[in-house]
C-alpha cells in the first residue's frame, strides 16, 4: 500500500526530516481552494513536501455526506463541470487503481468518507507525486494539477476514473 494516514505527531518528525535531508530552510508546500460546481466555498488542501511525496492536509465542508473518489487530476483547470481538470495525473502511463495490476496513477488517493455534518479534516501522504518543480512527477508541470472530488467511491480498479461517477468539487493546485 502506497498511501497511510499519518498522525500529528509524525508529521512534526517527518517534517524536520525532509527539511534536513532537503538542506532547505523551508519546506515546499502548495495550496487548493476547493469549489462546488455553483463556486461555492467547500474547504482547501494544504500540501507540503515530505520525505518522500507529498503530505495533504484535507480541511472540508458543505459536502454531501458519503465515500466519495478523491484524485489529483492532470490540468489545473477547474471550470464546472470541471471535466476541464482532464484525467487522473499519471505520469507514468500506468493503469488506474491501487488495486489494479498494472497500477496505479499518480493522482489516485483513497476515498473520502464525508460524515452526515459535510465536514472532514483529514490528512493523507501521496508517495507517487512530487512539489519539486524538476521532478517527473512534480505537480507543478506546465499545464497545472488540480484535486477533484467525485460524487461516488472509487472502487480502484476500473481504468481509467475508478467508475467515481461526476466531478462535484475541483481545486487548482497552486504555490
Ligand atoms: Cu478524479
Ligand atoms: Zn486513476
Amino acid at each position: 500500500m502506497r498511501f497511510r494516514t499519518v498522525c500529528a505527531t509524525a508529521i512534526v518528525s517527518c517534517l524536520a526530516f525532509a527539511g534536513a535531508m532537503a538542506g532547505e530552510a523551508k519546506a515546499q508546500t502548495a495550496k487548493a481552494q476547493m469549489k462546488n460546481a455553483e463556486g461555492a466555498d467547500v474547504g482547501n488542501v494544504d500540501l507540503v513536501a515530505v520525505s518522500d511525496g507529498v503530505l495533504l492536509k484535507v480541511a472540508l465542508k458543505g459536502l454531501p455526506p458519503g465515500g466519495h473518489a478523491f484524485h489529483v487530476h492532470a490540468v489545473g483547470k477547474c471550470e464546472p463541470p470541471f471535466n476541464s481538470a482532464g484525467g487522473h495525473f499519471n505520469p507514468q502511463s500506468k493503469k488506474h487503481g491501487m488495486m489494479a495490476a498494472d497500477g496505479h496513477h499518480a493522482g489516485d488517493m483513497p476515498n473520502l468518507d464525508i460524515p452526515a455534518s459535510g465536514e472532514l479534516k483529514l490528512e493523507v501522504v501521496n508517495n507517487a507525486v512530487s512539489l519539486d518543480k524538476a521532478a517527473a512527477n512534480s505537480l507543478f508541470k506546465p499545464e497545472g494539477t488540480a484535486l477533484v472530488i467525485h460524487a461516488t467511491v472509487d472502487d480502484y480498479k476500473t481504468d481509467p476514473t475508478g467508475n467515481a461517477g461526476g466531478r462535484i468539487a475541483c481545486g487548482v493546485i497552486q504555490p
